[in-house]
């Protein structure tokens, strides 16, 4: 990073009014281009500022010292975080000139990598910390309590207020960290927190950390909305997590934990009787989505592993073929999560693990101890072996299937569907395809598109429930197979966003329960097998009207229940008011489709957002609403019923 010349550590020799210059020109730097420090000043970013205070409690805890940390959000939208570690030392830092806590407020990257003692091994989405949030903060104020007395000191826009003052005593006993912020409203687009979001990041974060006990409470509410976190079995309890609502092959969870040149290494997993690979990893507790060498080193050990075990048990004949990874992955839910002091990202987006160090460890603890655990548990190891089997007997009728459908397609000379109407522009940026429910609607859609732009595809009825499929039957799917050709891109592995024929994909059904259930396979396919449209927000919702009002030949259009009874006050509650409830798209003409839902000039569009933060949350959301349990599904809805943006995604 560019501001390296603001690091205390490398001016150790200049006096202390100049560090208090350069204090000012770093966090002013913070403010200025704040996108470079917390990715964003969005909704996302906002929510950046309480992971980075809360990485820093867990550090205390990962440390050993800290047991407890709770969040609030406070009814002004304030954030207090309160750890009981061993307080930010208040003593003075010689080289700044500084007591040690106003340096990690207020000095860009202080508390880096290798300070105090244990290394930071959590951190925030660039590891910038404290003082990143504090300049952010419209004010921000720390409380330590440390040796029986208790310490305050204040920050305005990264400004320090006061000297740190003594401001009471305490049980010597009693030690700890407070530190409550109120985020600018000049800096981010929003300053409102959302539980929700919060809550699916903190309960990921108890995962990673066993022991650790986070409570999130929400002052905003009355009663007080609270939600504890604390996981003795860590990433263990996560696998069992994620594999609520699907059927485990086998009781136990595989657990493999170790430490290899400074890579402290931790593996947990369970297969499950779904198809898909569910599988996550982790750097320093931050969800690295694109793998790196940890994974490797994850897939290499359980390829070679199951492999050994499968051909000395004979479950795989000698004259049959080695089993593949996809193969062992199939219905897997894992999670890798390794510590490393240094982590080095590479890759074009700067997200994929570097370090080969970690590849080494991963490969030796998971095989050393996967084979020993195999040995140990014969029945689950056969278990696996043979689900593995399966998989690449499905797997050789797959690649048949696909390859026949490749030759078909070849024949007919164009790899577009029939069905599709296309646009005329050959440039995806412009070009934006409608999912259409429904032949009729699909009808009026192509009649009511604007044809330069808009491409229409209709699908027929209910497109396949992925979780439920295997692969050769999804290959076989026509709906599917529409999809996948009018997109462009390929999948899995295949997959190519620079293929993509449309910057937006969006999804037209119903206002209705059925039409949202559509929408939610239509999102599971896209999930499952094209994620990263998803990810980099290629795919909306579009959303029709609920309601049709006419008055004196006017008309209003009401997308919910609140924006109709607006309109209603507005008009007049008398009997001149004629109030129509559309149920489908079908019962709209061309011309009332295209105003109200496919005219970008008037439209409404919900894109379908995804925070790599959320993953294994969505994760589980496809699967407990799509899979085959019933009882989890009914809780799950139960306890979201209130969120309708966790439902919509
Ligand atoms: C509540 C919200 C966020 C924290 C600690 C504890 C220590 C610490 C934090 O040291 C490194 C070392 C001295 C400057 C370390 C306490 C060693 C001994 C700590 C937090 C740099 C920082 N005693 N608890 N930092 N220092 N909790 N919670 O931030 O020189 S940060």
């Amino acid at each position: 990073m560019s501001d390296e010349k603001l690091n205390f550590e490398l001016d150790s020799e200049s006096e202390y009014g100049a560090d208090q210059i350069q204090i000012l020109e770093g966090l002013e730097a913070v403010r200025k281009r704040p996108g470079m420090y917390i990715g964003s000043t969005s909704e996302r970013g906002l929510h950046h500022l309480v992971y980075e205070i809360v990485d820093n409690a867990v550090d205390e805890a990962l440390a050993g010292f800290c047991s407890h940390i709770i969040v609030s959000i406070n009814p002004d939208n304030s954030i207090t975080v309160t750890d009981n570690g061993r307080g930010i030392p208040t003593g003075i830092n010689h080289k700044a000139g500084l007591p040690a806590v106003e340096v990690v407020f207020t000095v860009l990257h202080a508390g880096g990598k290798f300070g105090g003692g244990g290394y930071k091994v959590s951190g925030g989405l660039h590891g910038v910390g404290a003082s990143v949030v504090n300049a952010l903060s419209e004010w921000l104020e720390v409380e330590i309590s440390r040796e029986g007395k208790v310490y305050k000191q204040r920050y305005e826009r990264g400004k320090t207020m006061y000297p740190l003052k003594e401001v009471g005593t305490c049980d010597p006993e009693k030690t700890g960290t407070k530190v409550t912020f109120f985020p600018d409203d000049k800096i981010f687009e929003t300053t409102v927190f959302d539980f929700e979001t919060l809550k699916v990041r903190l309960r990921e974060t108890a995962f990673l950390t066993k022991n650790l006990k986070i409570t999130l409470r929400d002052h905003r509410d009355f009663p007080v909305n609270e939600r504890v976190f604390h996981y003795e079995g860590g990433i263990k309890e996560f696998v069992t997590y994620l594999n609520t609502g699907k059927e485990a092959l086998y009781p136990e969870i595989i657990y493999c934990e170790g430490e290899k040149d400074n890579v402290y290494v931790e593996v947990a997993m369970q297969h499950n009787d779904s198809f898909n690979d569910s599988s996550y990893s982790f750097v320093n507790n931050i969800i690295t989505p694109e793998g790196g060498t940890h994974v490797a080193g994850f897939r290499s050990a359980i390829t070679k592993t199951f492999n050994n075990y499968a051909r000395d048990n004979k479950i795989l004949k000698d004259n049959e073929p080695a089993l593949t990874g996809d193969d062992i992955r199939e219905g897997l839910t894992a999670i890798i999560s390794i510590k490393i002091g240094e982590p080095q990202f590479e890759g074009q987006t700067k997200q994929k693990l570097g370090n080969s160090e970690a590849r080494g460890a991963v490969d030796n603890i998971v095989s050393e101890q996967l084979t020993y655990f195999l040995e140990q548990h014969p029945q689950t190891a056969k278990a696996i072996c043979e689900k593995s089997v399966l998989a690449q007997r499905a797997r050789e009728a797959a690649r048949k299937a696909r390859d026949l459908t490749r030759r078909k397609s070849a024949l007919e000379g164009t790899s577009l569907p029939g069905k599709l109407a296309d646009c005329s522009d050959k440039n995806p940026e412009n070009c934006e395809i409608f999912i259409v429910e429904g032949d009729s609607a699909g009808g009026s859609a192509k009649t009511a598109r604007s044809r330069a732009t808009q491409a229409i595809l209709p699908l027929r009825g209910k497109i396949l429930n992925v979780e439920k499929a295997r692969e050769d039957r999804i290959y076989g799917n026509a709906e599917i197979k529409a999809m996948i050709t009018a997109f462009g891109t390929g999948i899995h592995e295949d997959f190519d966003i620079s293929k993509l024929r449309y910057h937006k994909i969006i999804i037209m059904t119903d206002a209705d329960v059925d039409g949202a259930h559509i929408a939610t396979l239509m999102l599971t396919f896209l999930y499952r097998f094209m994620p990263e449209l998803i990810r980099q927000g290629y795919v909306y919702l579009a959303m029709p009207p609920l309601f049709k009002i006419e008055r004196n030949k006017k008309v209003w259009y009401a997308y919910s229940d609140d924006e109709r009874d607006r309109i209603l006050d507005e008009l007049g509650r008398d009997g001149n008011n004629k109030i129509q409830r559309y149920k489908g798209l079908g019962e709209m003409d061309a011309e009332q489709l295209w105003e109200t839902t496919m005219d970008p000039e008037k439209r409404v569009l919900k894109r379908v957002k995804m925070d790599d933060s959320e993953m294994s949350e969505i994760d589980l959301v496809f699967s407990t609403l799509m899979g085959d349990k019933v009882e989890p599904r009914r809780e799950f809805i139960e306890e979201n019923a209130k969120n309708v943006t966790n439902l919509d995604i």
